[in-house]
């Protein structure tokens, strides 16, 4: 068994989830900020059997998509306020997946 986390847009996180809640998977949906752009984005765990790790990583790649966000980054050499923070575009996603193997799985 596999524990796959997965780090989603919140954009994207709906369809996501009625997909892989269609197909009869578990999730629990956490709300999370990155680090980077702390903005917020979901971080999904999903605890699965390891016949099912290409479904969902596939289910993954079809709902999150890749887009472009802006941001401030510091000058540190920059003379005068005006110019101490530059603007700059980034990617983000589909998906950020951690897949971790899962020793023991109780419901109790
Ligand atoms: P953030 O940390 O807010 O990062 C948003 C995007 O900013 C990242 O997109 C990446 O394109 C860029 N970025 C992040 N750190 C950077 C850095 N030090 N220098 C330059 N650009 C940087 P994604 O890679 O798609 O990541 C989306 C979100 O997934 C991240 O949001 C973070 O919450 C999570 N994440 C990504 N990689 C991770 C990792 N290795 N460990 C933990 N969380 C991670």
């Amino acid at each position: 068994m596999k524990l796959l986390i997965a780090i989603v847009q919140d954009q994207d996180v709906d369809f996501l989830t009625d997909a892989l809640t269609d197909k009869g998977y578990r999730i629990t949906k956490l709300a999370t900020t990155g680090g980077f752009l702390k903005k917020g984005n979901t971080t999904l765990l999903l605890g699965i059997e390891d016949s099912q790790v290409d479904e969902v990583i596939d289910m993954i790649k079809e709902n999150c998509k890749k887009r472009t966000a802006q941001t401030q980054i510091v000058n540190p050499t920059a003379e005068t306020a005006m110019f101490q923070s530059i603007p700059m575009e980034i990617n983000v996603g589909g998906a950020t997946v951690f897949l971790i193997d899962v020793e023991k799985y109780l419901r109790i």
